[in-house]
Parts: C-alpha cells; structure tokens; sequence
C-alpha cells in the first residue's frame, strides 16, 4: 500500500490518513509529491485523480479523499479500532470528522499549518473566535465523556482528523482554555505525530501561499529561505 501526500510541514490533509496509517502499523510506503515548484501542479495532475493529495494506492484501487481513504482502511482492517468500537461513540467521532472535514473555515484559512513555524500573535482573534469557540465545546464534550486523552478515550480516525487544527493552535499560539491545551499536548505526545513532525522539520521546501508573513505582505513572495 502507497500513500501520496504533500510537503508534511503544510499538508493538512496528508497528515490525517498518513497518521492512521502509522498509528495502527497499517505496512505502507509514501511518496511526497511537493505542493509547490516548477510543475507541481501537472505532476499532482499526473498522479491523483482530484489533482489533489493524499491518495491512496492498493494495488491497482487508486483513491483520493481523506475521509474516503480513512473508510477504506477501516474496512480493509475490521481488527483495528480506526473508528471507535462503541456505535454510539463510533457516531458522534463521524460526525465530528464530518464537521472538521466541511468545517473550520475561519482557522483554515486564516492560520495555515505550518509546523516548522512559530507565529504568536499573527492571526487576529476575532476572525477565529467562532471555530475557536466550536472547538472548545465540541471537544470539551467528547473529552469529558470519555476522559481523555483522546476524544474518545484512545486515539481514532476522529483524532487524526483534528490533529492539523492542533498544530494550528500552537503554531499561532490561539487563545484556548487547559482542557484544549492539553488535547494539543496529547496530539503532538502521539509517536506517529512526532514521527511525521521530524520529518517535516527536515524539509527544505517553502510553500508561499501557506507562510503567514507572505500571506499578511510582511515578506515578500519567494524571499523566505
Ligand atoms: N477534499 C480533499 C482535499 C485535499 C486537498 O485539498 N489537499 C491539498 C494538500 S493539503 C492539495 O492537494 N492541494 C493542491 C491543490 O489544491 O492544487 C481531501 O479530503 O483529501
């Protein structure tokens, strides 16, 4: 099995699959087709059906979409608690995976993932409240069902599918209250997170239209080194 993903210092969606994957010792190879350069956009074209990353690949079955890709290995693995093992539970972590899937526009595109960056105060608190405010309640209330440390109990597809808008928290040092700053600490705890953190501290690449400098005019396009 191959997973194709973006440049792990800024691809949000690669994580996710990339994280269920590792975390379960699900056997697979992955190839970072970069999301910028000379062609990139032709070579993503090339190799995903949707342009876009991640896909996965399972023998001659190519498939792109998160949340389809994530379906997939829970099928393919039924032994494996990817969703969680309680229907009820297994719903509301759905449902939450929907919600971040189609949702959280505001931090999406006002604080972009970038893990090699430590920005504080750059993104305006107000253009954020709201998803700030879903986020403390909708995990305040999986964590206070379950008791932690991962939205219900241990770490699920449901986990991995918030663990970009972790980092995001932390890299733009967002205002939250302890019960969300310590769901970001048990994210960036998990060995498979830390794992795909060391590589994409090891990247080179710069991908402009997610710095925060070059997005707000401070630095201009193509001088960050
Ligand atoms: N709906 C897709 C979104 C995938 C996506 O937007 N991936 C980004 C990288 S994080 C991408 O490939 N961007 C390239 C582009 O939009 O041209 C999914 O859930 O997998």
């Amino acid at each position: 099995m191959k997973l194709l993903i973006g440049n792990r210092n800024y691809s949000t969606w690669s994580l996710r699959p990339w994280l269920v994957l590792r975390h379960f010792e699900i056997p697979f190879e992955d190839e970072v087709l970069q999301l910028s350069g000379p062609r990139w956009r032709e070579i993503l074209a090339e190799r995903s059906p949707t342009g876009k990353v991640p896909v996965l690949i399972d023998g001659d079955l190519v498939i792109p979409e998160t949340i389809a890709i994530i379906e997939y290995l829970a099928e393919r693995f039924p032994d494996l608690p990817i969703w969680p093992r309680d229907s009820r539970d297994r719903a509301l972590a759905r449902a939450a995976a929907a919600e971040m899937h189609g949702g959280f526009s505001a931090l999406r595109s006002h604080a972009p993932m970038n893990l090699r960056a430590s920005h504080p105060g750059k993104v305006d608190h107000d253009a954020v409240r709201g998803d700030l405010q879903r986020i403390e309640r909708l995990w305040g209330q999986h964590l206070a069902r379950s008791g932690g440390p991962y939205l219900f109990g241990e770490f699920s597809a449901a986990d991995a599918m918030f663990a970009p808008l972790a980092t995001r928290l932390r890299t733009y040092a967002l205002p939250v209250p302890d019960q969300v700053s310590a769901y970001v600490e048990a994210i960036y705890a998990l060995p498979a997170f830390q794992d795909w953190l060391s590589q994409a501290l090891r990247e080179p690449w710069i991908v402009d239209d997610d710095e925060i400098d070059v997005i707000q005019g401070r630095v201009a396009p193509g001088t960050l080194a």
